[in-house]
């Protein structure tokens, strides 16, 4: 019997209204260890080269790792993941609800969701048993509303995953979202849950998942808890949670600013950490978690906003907003449309620059709250101007056209998020080389880099990156838990070792973990490579040209731009270190040293690994694959 896992997943067909619980193998858990490590195995293995992300055929994953709801600091979140409709290739996100926290309790680690449902439907999952509900009641109702009312008809205690319009509406940037406030998937997995038909799901598990020390799990957790309330940084973590990074930025010429042409926003103090607190009224968050960092404020409308860091940087010093009660209330309109808001703040931004060059006859004007209000609705409902944002800022400079694309600011078609890096190239390699496009979730450099020396292009800064990306994006995806507590306050890495002994009875080294991490990475970069096939090729990896041809006008870093061949050489240095060949994929020996070995022959039936030149495309334009 597995311990820590349940050992369990459900497979659930939208076409036939049927799901099956399937047991599976352990070496899946010892390999790839849950999370995003499931996720990417289950959609390699499952899809098809060349999937429709929106067709019956995608599958949208759901998955947990063996820390996830075990009572242990922040571990109440979960993996969403799928082929991303908006960028072609793999798509996940991390969000904390009670739904990761029901459906261990329901003896899942992971729901697999394929098919389509003929009509909209919730899926109601309690324990063992499962139904698909009528969802015409809910259809067209926002996030918010459909929270309210499942809860009403099931339970408070119930865990709940749901769509809005834009969801529903299939904008290429639609998230799920739960619990008011908690947003994940910001590559699509909103639209793909649309594109099902699959309005929420409702989980409630009433079980007890397994641990092979459950004394031992309670006493460390309590351990863990307490040990973060002594951290040095909690205190003001609770008053302001990722708010300040709003000063840093600015402080460091980082803030993305109308459309990431600047890093200095002149209206910054107004939208910054100490100006949010001054109308803070609560903190809300994930579950099973007491460093809660959503900040409540009252938007311009007298509603409930949560607000982050990367949200008020993207739909305030992006657009040229700087009043924030009015940034928290299009935070509350991107919740409860259910858009990701680091995307949301850069397609407007886009839109903005578009329409001030003369290249759309629409005006929107930076700041203009009334007319981004009005868009906003545009986008959710695909109408006007708002049909072309929809689909991301890579498909609307496609659109624009006029040398656009260079200052549509993605990576691989996923929105940059908010760090502004005209003079931070570890950043921007970060950026480059992340697993799912441009989020800094796998690599937050800057705060290194800056302290290290934001102008070097050396080898430490790869390292460093490799190394970051390994534990961030590898293995707190895999376990799956929330990673503040490590990178914010300094929680040390052994106290995962010593969860992941009580819950699993099991030993992983630091280089275990490493190699799991290492190998669920290879298998994402793989999977890219396998998509887009012919069409992969280096310039993927590299951010948007304006970093490299337009320096800041303004700040401390006047001047700045990012040089091009260092970039180039940094990328290469970075290829050797991964084992993988000049064109960024996995070397053949590399995959089987992480015993990919039948990933590798499939890939090398696509992709020639004997590192056969493919087509050079020309600079981020690579059409959707
Ligand atoms: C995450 C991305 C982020 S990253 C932010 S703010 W951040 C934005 N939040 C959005 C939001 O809110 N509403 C909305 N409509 N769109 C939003 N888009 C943006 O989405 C999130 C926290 C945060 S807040 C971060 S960094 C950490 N991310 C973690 C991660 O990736 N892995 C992990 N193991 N732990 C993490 N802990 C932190 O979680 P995505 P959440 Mg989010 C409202 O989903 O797709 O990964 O994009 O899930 O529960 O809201 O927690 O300064
Ligand atoms: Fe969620 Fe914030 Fe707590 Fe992490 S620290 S679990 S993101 S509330």
């Amino acid at each position: 019997m597995m311990l820590g896992w349940t050992g369990a997943f459900l497979n659930v067909d939208l076409n036939k209204n049927k799901a099956v619980s399937e047991k599976y193998d352990e070496s899946l858990a010892l390999n790839f260890l849950g999370g995003r490590g499931f996720a990417v195995k289950i959609l390699w293995n499952t899809l098809e080269q060349g999937t429709e992300p929106l067709s019956p055929e995608n599958k949208l994953i759901f998955a947990t790792g063996p820390l996830t709801a075990v009572g242990l600091p922040n571990s109440g979140k979960l993996v969403v993941a799928a082929k991303s409709p908006l960028t072609g290739g793999y798509g996940d996100g991390n969000m904390g609800t009670m739904a990761a926290v029901n459906m261990r309790r329901a003896g899942y680690d992971t729901l697999i969701i394929g098919g389509k449902a003929q009509t909209p439907v919730i899926l109601h999952i309690r324990d063992k048993d499962c139904e698909f509900v009528d969802a015409k009641d809910f259809w067209g109702l926002n996030s918010f509303e459909t929270h309210e009312q499942l809860i009403k008809k099931f339970s408070r205690a119930a865990g709940i995953v749901s769509i809005g319009p834009a969801g529903e509406n299939q904008v290429k940037f639609a998230t799920v979202v739960s619990q008011e406030g908690r947003s994940g998937g910001r590559s699509g997995m909103g639209a793909i849950m649309g594109s099902k038909n699959l309005k929420a799901i409702v989980i409630e598990g009433t079980g007890q998942i397994l641990l092979a020390d459950p004394n031992g799990m309670r006493k460390l957790a309590v351990d863990g808890y307490r040990e973060l309330q002594t951290k040095p940084s909690y205190a003001f973590w609770k008053r302001q949670g990722t708010m300040s990074t709003v000063e840093f930025s600015q402080e460091n010429s980082a803030l993305p600013t109308f459309n990431y042409r600047e890093g200095v926003f002149d209206k910054a103090e107004g939208i910054g950490g100490f100006s949010m607190e001054k109308i803070k009224v609560s903190n809300r968050g994930c579950p099973q978690c007491n460093m809660t960092c959503g900040n409540v404020v009252k938007d311009s409308e007298g509603k409930d906003s949560e607000l982050d860091y990367e949200n008020i940087a993207m739909l305030g010093a992006d657009i040229g907003l700087g009043n924030l009660a009015q940034v928290a209330t299009l935070n509350r309109m991107a919740d409860e449309f259910g858009f990701d808001a680091i995307s949301l703040g850069n397609v407007l931004g886009f839109a903005m620059e578009a329409s001030e060059k003369g290249l759309i006859a629409e005006k929107i004007r930076w700041g203009q709250f009334e007319e981004i209000k009005a868009l906003i609705v545009d986008i959710a409902y695909r109408r006007g101007l708002g049909e072309v944002l929809a689909e991301g800022v890579r498909a609307a400079s496609a659109v624009v056209g006029n040398g656009s694309s260079e200052w549509a600011m993605h990576v691989k078609g996923l929105e940059v998020s908010a760090y502004d890096c005209h003079a931070a190239p570890g950043m921007a390699l970060a950026y480059g080389t992340s697993s799912i496009g441009a989020h800094h979730k796998d690599a937050w450099l800057i705060t290194w880099e800056i302290k290290a020396g934001r102008e070097s292009y050396d080898s430490e800064k790869v390292n460093r990156l490799i190394e970051t990306q390994l534990i961030r994006g590898g293995t707190f995806e895999a376990l799956t838990v929330c990673r503040f507590p490590y990178n914010q306050l300094g929680f040390q890495l052994e106290w995962y070792q010593k969860y992941l002994r009580a819950a699993t009875g099991k030993e992983f080294s630091f280089e275990q973990l490493n190699q799991i991490s290492n190998r669920i990475l290879n298998l994402i970069r793989a999977f890219w490579v396998r998509e887009y096939k012919e069409k992969w090729s280096r310039d993927l990896d590299v951010p948007p040209m304006r970093w490299f041809k337009e320096p800041l006008t303004e700040g401390a870093l006047k001047g700045s731009v990012l040089d091009y061949e260092k970039y180039d050489e940094m990328l290469t240095a970075y290829y050797e270190k991964r084992g993988w060949d000049e064109r960024g994929v996995p070397k053949q020996s590399t995959l089987e040293q992480l015993g990919l070995t039948e990933e590798a022959k499939t890939l090398d039936a696509y992709v020639k690994l004997e590192n056969k030149p493919i087509i050079n495309t020309t600079l981020q334009n690579t059409p959707f694959p």
